[in-house]
């Protein structure tokens, strides 16, 4: 370990809990997915290991540095809900042979992408939630593979332009339904969030955090790379994803849905694409009225049914 880098620790170490996020890490400016995680971090406390499925958070972390304050496990995309499942056995193990005092129990966070999330994670997720794993599952939803490029991900927004879907009406599929997924397996709890609603935000995690069994947290990270948009505009993006109705917050807590904010009224969804340049293509040099009656009429759709 050279000196330099030991000095860095150190410092990062020293910082208050709000700035230890980001700290010397090479994420970009504006990042919706850090924005959220920073107060995730805040409320969970030290006492927490999360285990980071390969994407863009794991560049928070430098082997051996790290600005969580807790412990923090790397593994590849599709693990992430079986390494939490080991890391949870050694701690019950522990517990039950009196070699970890209850007190210093950790809580196990999964800390996720939406492509492993959405993709090549989810069989792992199925079956940890199915053994009823005490865990939480945050996923941080960029709707993309952002960390090699954007490249779509089962996440991707319909008409969304992507690394990998360069069509004239950019991404053909629709946003698949992790909420929904998860809801089908019936956990402990599953809600969705977003950095830009701070209060619904800590609500949902505080709430999460004293539950025990698998729990979802998914957030929407409006990602100024991937989705093209200037970073001093992350707060308002992510306020229209939610008042466009695009973006539904909501709580699934023992086989009741609720959602915690209903955009009356609803703004047109063009506002909020408009702003991003992965829609640009919907815009010019003609208006595709066809792709954009086609996202508001889903959108409309889904309110009409819930409300
Ligand atoms: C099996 C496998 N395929 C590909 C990769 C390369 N890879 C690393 S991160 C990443 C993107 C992950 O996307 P997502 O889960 O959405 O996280 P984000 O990068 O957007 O934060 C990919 C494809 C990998 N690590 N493992
Ligand atoms: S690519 Fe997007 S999600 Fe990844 S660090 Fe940059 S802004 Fe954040
Ligand atoms: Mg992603």
């Amino acid at each position: 370990m050279s000196g330099a880098s030991e000095t860095a620790f150190r410092r990062m170490s020293d910082l208050p809990s709000t700035h230890l996020l980001g700290a010397g890490t090479a994420m970009c400016a504006g990042c919706g997915g850090l924005q959220a995680i920073r107060e995730v971090y805040d409320i969970l406390g030290a006492k927490t290991v999360f285990v980071n499925a390969a994407g863009c958070m794991t560049l928070l972390s430098t082997y051996p540095f790290t600005p969580f304050r807790g412990s923090w496990l790397y593994t590849a995309m599709a693990s992430a809900p079986a390494g939490a499942q080991g890391v949870r056995d050694a701690l019950d193990l522990r517990l039950r042979k009196g070699t970890l005092p209850a007190e210093e129990d950790l809580g196990v966070v999964v800390l996720t992408g939406d492509g492993a999330a959405h993709g090549m994670g989810l069989s792992a997720t199925s079956g940890a939630i199915e053994r009823g794993l005490d865990f939480l599952y945050l996923c941080y939803d960029n709707e993309g593979y952002g960390n090699t490029g954007q490249q779509f991900s089962g996440a991707t927004p319909h008409g969304a332009r992507t690394a990998t879907s360069r069509a004239p009406a950019g991404y053909a599929g629709w946003k698949k339904d992790l909420f929904a997924i998860w809801a089908a397996h019936g956990p402990v709890y599953a809600a969705t969030a977003i950095g830009a609603e701070p209060v619904d935000l800590a609500r949902k995690i505080e709430r999460a955090k004293a539950l025990r069994g698998p729990r979802l947290i998914q957030i929407l990270a409006p990602c100024p790379t991937g989705w093209g948009f200037d970073p001093r505009e992350l707060v308002e993006i992510g306020r229209l994803a939610v008042r466009s109705g695009a973006w539904p917050l909501k709580e699934w807590v023992e086989g009741r849905l609720v959602h915690t904010r209903v955009p009356r009224p609803r703004q047109p969804v063009e506002g909020y694409l408009r702003r991003q340049g992965r829609f640009a293509h919907l815009f010019e040099p003609e208006p595709n009225e066809a792709v954009l009656a086609e996202i508001q009429a889903r959108i409309d759709a889904y309110w009409d049914a819930v409300e």
